[in-house]
């Protein structure tokens, strides 16, 4: 097969999901139906959550040390690197349009400037997968997991760490650009900002070093960083390496939607002092919409909680308010709000690239879809652009240092058999996705 035939099967494909270009008009409400024709309807995954055996990633050196603050290890996850083609069968199934999920740098580039043409075409098929299942490939360029060669290096902090993610998103666009629908460059980059604000508890701090610091002997190198941990503010390091992720993707295809996955909470205020909130968000999200004016074309929201905060810091959720298994209050409403909020920032139209809650107990998820989706109907009859939702997650899968704990998934997936077994939550949310309507 040509790269012709590729290009053509990938517009073919494209065009069957609903997001032929320009794919960045939000699609337009259409009465009947409460939420309008085009409008994209997907899950995601990560690659590290999902795939297995992630061997040449920060992350799996991180879960192997000792001591390490990861409950378990990964190991084979839901092997979805070999079960990929059964994920994309399970997104086609439920009715949904899209699929969101990531490329693996450290499978792609496992030894800084040696890249695998294996790995790339791994990816190529998954994206065709997706193309023939119709299918818009939603694209993770970094999602938390990185070489581990980049980590000891310095990481994204590094003098050059922004040039080297940006030769990786290069060769990784110059392979499989032309058929991809949306890029995330990078998944909740200001998650370490966002913990500053969360009352860790001293101790954790403590075990992140302890652990960084193993890391570097077992690897041989003088430091070891991680997106997840972090002691210092990586904002500027972060946008950097955005920014130049942006302008690779862009040069090689500047009709493709780019923009970042951001950790968006509804930051609601306790009182009328609003010193501690307004601090967290000029650290957690200003720069992040500033940078997104300029260098992005769409803004992803990635939305699981409110917090409410007063003048001195983070409030308790209210008593008897129910609670996600992740110890987050289960709230809603808190979507549409952090959509509204993101677009405020930027001006830019919205793609929810996650939304869910970790329940074991089905039952939540299942009221939690069509309640979260409800409020986001109304943010959208206000006029705010949605290009669509992508529900975290398609799987149970490997919750960082949680391990597999947390169950986020629309399917369960039996740990040893890697059976898929979807939930009735999964079926709420493809007659939603298929009708375009709420129960
Ligand atoms: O599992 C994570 C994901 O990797 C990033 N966003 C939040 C999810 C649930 O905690």
């Amino acid at each position: 097969m040509t790269n012709a035939d590729l290009s053509r099967r990938a517009m073919l494909g494209i065009c069957a999901a609903g997001v032929a270009a320009p794919a960045l008009a939000a699609p337009k409400p259409k009465s009947g139906r409460d939420f309008p024709e085009g409008f994209l309807w997907g899950s995601a995954t990560a690659a590290h959550q999902v795939e297995g055996n992630n061997v040449a990633s920060d992350i799996w050196l991180l879960e192997h040390v000792k001591p390490t603050l990861f409950s378990e290890p990964s190991g084979d996850a839901c092997d979805s690197l070999h079960r990929w083609a059964q994920d994309l069968d399970l997104v086609k199934a439920l009715g949904l349009t899209a699929y969101r999920f990531g490329i693996e740098w450290a499978r792609i580039e496992p030894e800084s400037g040696q890249f695998s043409i294996a790995m790339l075409d791994h990816y190529g098929r998954m994206i065709d997968g997706c193309l023939e299942r119709g299918l818009a490939p939603i694209i993770t360029f970094s999602h938390f997991s990185v070489p581990r060669w980049f980590a000891g290096h310095g990481h994204f902090q590094s003098a050059d760490g922004a040039d080297l993610f940006a030769r990786f998103c290069d060769r990784a666009m110059r392979h499989l650009g032309d058929r991809i629908a949306y890029a995330v460059t990078l998944n909740e980059p200001n998650v370490s900002a966002l913990l500053r604000f969360a009352a860790l508890p001293p101790a954790f701090m403590g075990g992140v070093k302890a652990m960084l610091n193993a890391a570097a002997k077992a690897s041989g190198m003088p430091s070891f960083a991680s997106a997840l941990f972090s002691e210092q503010d990586v904002t500027p390091a972060m946008v950097a390496a955005h920014i130049k992720a942006y302008q690779v993707i862009k040069a090689l295809r500047p009709s493709l939607p780019v923009g970042v996955g951001l950790a968006v909470e509804d930051d609601q205020l306790v009182g009328e002092d609003d010193s501690y909130r307004a601090s967290k968000r000029r650290a957690v999200y200003a720069p992040w919409f500033d940078v997104i004016r300029t260098h992005g074309d769409f803004i992803g929201v990635q939305n699981y909680t409110r917090r409410r905060y007063d003048g001195h810091g983070l409030v308790p959720p209210p008593p008897g308010s129910p609670m996600a298994s992740d110890g987050r209050e289960i709230y809603p409403a808190s979507l549409g709000n952090s959509v509204r909020y993101a677009h405020q920032g930027t001006g830019k139209p919205v793609l929810i690239t996650e939304s869910g809650i970790a329940a074991s107990d089905d039952t939540l998820r299942q009221a939690y879809i069509p309640q979260s989706l409800t409020g986001l109907k109304t943010v959208m009859d206000d006029g705010v652009p949605v290009l669509g939702y992508t529900h975290w997650s398609l799987l149970d899968n490997f919750e960082w240092v949680s391990g597999y704990g947390p169950q986020f998934g629309l399917a369960s997936v039996d740990r040893k058999s890697f059976a898929r077994q979807p939930k009735p939550s999964a079926l709420i949310f493809s007659a939603i996705a298929r009708s375009g309507d709420l129960p």
